[in-house]
Order: structure tokens, then C-alpha cells, then sequence
């Protein structure tokens, strides 16, 4: 008798592990270590990413970490610049990016975006002194952006594909500073981080000119390579951090208010 008792309560056991196991897929079940994925993306570009004190921190950073973490994952961030994050995605060197990535049709040939999660704009940074006012003002002028961007297909829109009056740049300080050291008489940029740029360096002596006429909405978005089976589980985690209030939280912390759309 005894060992019918045991042998049921084996078989029981057993039986319970094998549903617990089934129950819970494998990268969140509890004291295991989560599946890392490699997430690159260019510290360079606050507040969504960049460095403090060694560490990749920002916007995208807090927000890809929430998202990951609801999908099962963690996140380690892998700061290799923005020309070679967008190399590592197409060979899978990564499993994504995250960097204010501008969701494109151009860019959707190459590589697979997640949900839309910010909305932006480029702008015009220049000098304090300067007397442009708007897009048209640029038209004898050389502008500073950043390689392979948004802002440079907006500059190629105003000057041409291949004009000299284009001066791209490997990151987005380094286009500022070559305005400041009169390289070059504007710059065009993402709106969050040309407006960052300026609270953290008010003694800078630049000013924003908006175009609204000039410059269309843009929306990020996570970054795949083309085909991945990570999208729509991240989309679905992607869906709930933003309606359960922790996009909300996080965009707070990082813009000082809530967002009005998104
Ligand atoms: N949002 C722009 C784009 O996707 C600029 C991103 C630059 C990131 N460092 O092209």
C-alpha cells in the first residue's frame, strides 16, 4: 500500500512540474535568469539615450527596458553608434535597435519597426545671432546633421542629394559643435533633443527655428531585422506599458509632463 501512495504521489509530482513548466514560457519562469536580448543603439542623442557616469541611460532606455521586461526579456544595451547599429541590425548582431529611430518606408524595405511610440519633428538650431528664420533662409547656407538620418533626408530634400552645402556628422554633438566652431550655419534635428540640447547648455548662444510649413511628423519606433519572430511579442508587451501607465510614468521622468498623445 505504502508504496502505491508513493508511487502516485511520484507520479503526481511529476505530472505538476510538467504542467508548471508548460504554464510559464521558459524566459520568465521565477528564479531563472530572463533571455538577455541585445538591444544597440547610439548614447549620443538625450534624452533618449546617452552617457552617464558609463552607463546608456534615457528615455528609450527606460522605456525598451519596461517593454522588455513585460515581453520576458532583459535588456542590454549595446552602445555601438548610430551607422554600425543600423549594420548590426541587418546582420543580427542585435536583436534590435532603440535610438529615436524615425519609422521610414525606406527603412521598412530593409528592417521590420515595432508599434510607433514617440512623435517628433526636425528643427533648426543656429547660432543666437543668426538671421535665419525658416527653411527658405537656408537656402545659401551650409546645415550640419547627422549621417543616414532623418534630418539628412530632410536637408537633401532642401539642398539636393549629393550638395556640398550638406555636412554630415557621425553624432549629433558633433554637428553642434561645428556650428559653434561657424563650420556650419545651422543644424537640423529631431525636436526633443535639439530642445535638450539647449536646457542643458543654456549658455550655448543657440536658438530654435521651427518650420512647420518645412517639416513633417515623424514617429519612432524598435528597430528589427527584417523577419524577426521578436516584433509582434514585443508590440503585444508594447501595447500594455503604454496603457498601463508606465509609458505615461516614464515619459513624465523624462520630459517633466504627461504626454499628450501616445
Ligand atoms: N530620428 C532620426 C532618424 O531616425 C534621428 C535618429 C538619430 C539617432 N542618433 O533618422
Amino acid at each position: 500500500m505504502k508504496k502505491i501512495v508513493a508511487l502516485i504521489m511520484g507520479i503526481s509530482l511529476i505530472l505538476l512540474t510538467a504542467c508548471g513548466g508548460e504554464d510559464t514560457p521558459s524566459n520568465t519562469s521565477s528564479g531563472e535568469e530572463l533571455k538577455e536580448l541585445t538591444i544597440a543603439t547610439d548614447a549620443a542623442f538625450a534624452p533618449f539615450e546617452f552617457m552617464d557616469k558609463g552607463e546608456v541611460t534615457g528615455f528609450d532606455v527606460d522605456f525598451a527596458t519596461a517593454v522588455l521586461k513585460e515581453a520576458g526579456y532583459k535588456a542590454n544595451f549595446d552602445n555601438v553608434g548610430w551607422e554600425t547599429m543600423l549594420q548590426n541590425i541587418v546582420n543580427e548582431k542585435a536583436d534590435l535597435g532603440v535610438a529615436g529611430i524615425t519609422i521610414t518606408d525606406e527603412r521598412k524595405e530593409t528592417y521590420d519597426f515595432s508599434k510607433p511610440y514617440f512623435e517628433s519633428t526636425q528643427l533648426i538650431l543656429v547660432p543666437e545671432d543668426s538671421q535665419i528664420s525658416s527653411v527658405e533662409d537656408l537656402k545659401d547656407k551650409n546645415v550640419g546633421v547627422q549621417i543616414s538620418t532623418t534630418g539628412a533626408e530632410a536637408a537633401q530634400k532642401i539642398f539636393g542629394k549629393n550638395s556640398d552645402q550638406i555636412h554630415q556628422y557621425d553624432q549629433v554633438p558633433l554637428a553642434i559643435m561645428a556650428m559653434q566652431q561657424n563650420d556650419v550655419d545651422a543644424v537640423i534635428v529631431d525636436n526633443a533633443v535639439a530642445q535638450e540640447y539647449l536646457k542643458n547648455n543654456p549658455d550655448a548662444e543657440i536658438k530654435i527655428v521651427k518650420d512647420k510649413n518645412a517639416f513633417e511628423s515623424e514617429y519612432y519606433g524598435f528597430m528589427f531585422p527584417k523577419g524577426s519572430d521578436l516584433v509582434d511579442e514585443i508590440n503585444q508587451a508594447m501595447e500594455t506599458v503604454m496603457e498601463n501607465g508606465t509609458y505615461d510614468e516614464i515619459y513624465k521622468e523624462w520630459f517633466g509632463q504627461k504626454p499628450d498623445k501616445f
